[in-house]
């Protein structure tokens, strides 16, 4: 298997993280930046977006959320979304936390085109405060602790991370306290340092 990521992508972390935690191996990880429009992602996924994971018979999985699943059924007995018994609250949790990661890329995007003389302050400032909002809602409801690992976790670290990496300015911390001290934990995992943004 092959999967097309970028180390900046906190959605190509997601599922990098959980190759590494279910140890699976034979996937060759393909570093690409997906604005380089390459042939081989583009003739797999006509989004040109990355993740994207080709299966050994050449066809293509994507987005994240497809590959994560994909990983989960396959090498970790469905145990990350925890689909034995269906929770839709877990479910909406994880589409809360996929928002996030929406509007914190959003936001980079929005710098992006800073230097293009149109960053958008009505946008800036919409993505900032969903993400501030977001975060105090999972903050102060205590939807991230649970003792096992879930997918839930999984991309919350990746997506808190991906903050600190291109919005420090956010200063989440001071308006989600208590995932700051669960991250001090979480970020010593060894996949978790495996993939790191350099
Ligand atoms: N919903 C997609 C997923 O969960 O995989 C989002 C993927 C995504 O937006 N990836 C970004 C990308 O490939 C990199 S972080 N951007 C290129 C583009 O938007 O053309």
């Amino acid at each position: 298997m092959k999967l097309f990521y970028s180390d900046a992508s906190p959605y190509s972390r997601c599922v990098r993280l959980v190759i590494r935690h279910l140890s699976i191996t034979g996937i060759d990880e393909v570093m690409t930046n997906p604005l380089d429009n390459g042939e081989d992602l583009l003739e797999i996924n006509p989004l040109g977006k990355i993740p994207c994971l080709q299966l050994n018979d050449g066809s293509p999985l994507f987005d994240s959320e497809v590959i994560l699943r994909y990983l989960d059924s396959e090498f970790g007995e469905g145990l990350l979304f925890g689909i034995r018994e269906h929770n839709w609250i877990g479910e909406s949790h994880f589409s809360l936390i996929k928002g996030l990661l929406d509007s914190a890329v959003a936001l980079r995007q929005e710098q992006m085109r800073e230097e293009e003389g149109k960053r958008s302050p009505f946008w800036t400032g919409r993505f900032e405060q969903a993400l501030l909002r977001g975060l105090r809602h999972i903050d102060q409801t205590g939807l991230a602790m649970s003792p096992e690992l879930t997918i839930q976790q999984v991309c919350l670290a990746c997506l808190l991370e991906y903050l600190d990496f291109r919005h420090g300015e956010l200063e989440w911390r001071k308006v989600a306290p208590a995932l700051a001290i669960w991250l001090s934990d979480f970020e010593r995992l060894p996949a978790m340092k495996a993939t790191r943004p350099k």
